[in-house]
């Protein structure tokens, strides 16, 4: 009929474009497990080189803990897995842990 109108809703999708949070591997220091075995874990597990392994090494050694990546959960918690299982067949205490970016 003429001038009859319907008026459908209008839903607005309101852009919701979150990033998913990054999450930050942490080397945690300990007083057994040696130098160059904590270098060899980064070098395998997170592919560094032998000078930015020693550089994080010695940033863990000496301040207690030293951030290695940043990446999306799954990948932090595979990464930080994988560490720590080359430690303990190692029998070496070394611990790696994640927590989210503020
Ligand atoms: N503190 C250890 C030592 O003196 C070396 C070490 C460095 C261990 C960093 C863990 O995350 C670590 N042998």
């Amino acid at each position: 009929m003429a001038g009859d109108t319907t008026l459908k809703p209008t839903t607005k999708a309101k852009p919701k474009v979150e990033r998913p949070k990054l999450y930050k591997v942490i080397l945690v220091n300990d007083d057994y497990t040696p130098r160059e075995f904590v270098i060899m874990v980064l070098k395998a597990v997170f592919r560094m080189s032998e000078e930015t392994g020693y550089r994080v090494m010695m940033t863990a050694h000496k301040m207690g803990v030293s951030v290695v990546m940043v990446a999306a959960k799954d990948v932090a918690e595979t990464k930080a897995q994988e560490a720590v299982d080359l430690a303990k067949a190692a029998d070496f205490p070394l611990m790696f842990t994640t927590e989210p970016e503020e």
